[in-house]
């Protein structure tokens, strides 16, 4: 009788584990209540999913995170000047990529975070695994974005199509890159040429006479090309040492 009276006692005791109301954020298991979920705090943010406030400033994890601030620093340092382990790329990169805010190298494969992105790679992945490269070109703003994954890392001022000879809009592709393109039908040269799906068209640096003369220096930002997407010295360098053939052009 005693015996079954502690049994009871025990599963009685044993039950509110099972059947201690569970909390939840978005459908998810969330500990510490602060409706950001335990999923999301070890995958996402490195937050401490049992403690609301992982900095103790009185702002919870899920205000300083939808705020733009960083949950980590006491003070208030916005998530995009804010770079925990010093690895080159700031929190608010880091949770878009999903790298770890507080691990230089999150794949360990021997390079940090930043490098990574800066070449191209995926800072998660490893092996070599590389970010998705696409760039948009905006005929309005005259801007070329050079984006990762989906997100603008850069942003050039470029000069597209003059209005007699208009860049096409569209969805194209990289189909080829040459390092110094030559134009038959204008007799100049178009360095850093990448050739799109749309043909005669491409992304190209200032083009250059055979004299030597470089045409436009002063044109960014202005359409007065033949139909081309024209940018300037360093950019151009930059976007054809970071985009391969079959990447997506998107010009609107
Ligand atoms: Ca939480
Ligand atoms: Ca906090
Ligand atoms: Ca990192
Ligand atoms: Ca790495």
């Amino acid at each position: 009788m005693l015996i079954n009276r502690n049994l009871i006692k025990v599963l009685f005791i044993a039950s509110w584990f099972f059947f201690v109301p569970s909390v939840w954020a978005n459908g998810l298991p969330d500990a510490d209540r602060d409706a950001v979920p335990d999923k999301d705090e070890m995958e996402i943010y490195y937050t401490d999913p049992y403690n609301a406030d992982t900095d103790g400033d009185s702002y919870s994890d899920f205000d300083e995170i939808n705020t733009g601030f960083s949950p980590h620093n006491p003070a208030a340092v916005k998530l995009i000047d804010s770079d925990l382990d010093m690895d080159g790329l700031s929190d608010a990169w880091e949770i878009k990529f999903k790298s770890n805010p507080t691990k230089a190298d999150s794949d360990g494969d021997g390079f940090n975070d930043g490098e990574e992105v800066e070449a191209g790679f995926d800072p998660v992945k490893g092996d070599g695994y590389k970010l998705d490269v696409s760039l948009n070109i905006n005929l309005a703003k005259q801007t070329l974005d050079y984006l990762l994954n989906g997100f603008v890392w850069r942003s050039f001022p470029v000069s597209t199509g003059k209005a007699s000879t208009p860049t096409p809009r569209g969805t194209f592709v990289v189909l080829n890159k040459i390092d110094r393109a030559w134009s038959r039908t204008y007799g100049l040269w178009m360095p850093y040429w990448l050739g799109l799906s749309s043909p005669g068209i491409g992304i190209h640096e200032l083009p250059v006479w055979p004299s030597g003369y470089r045409e436009g220096e002063n044109h960014l930002g202005t359409p007065v090309s033949h139909g081309c997407i024209r940018l300037g010295l360093d950019s151009a360098a930059y976007i054809y040492a970071h985009t391969e053939r079959g990447a997506k052009v998107i010009i609107y």
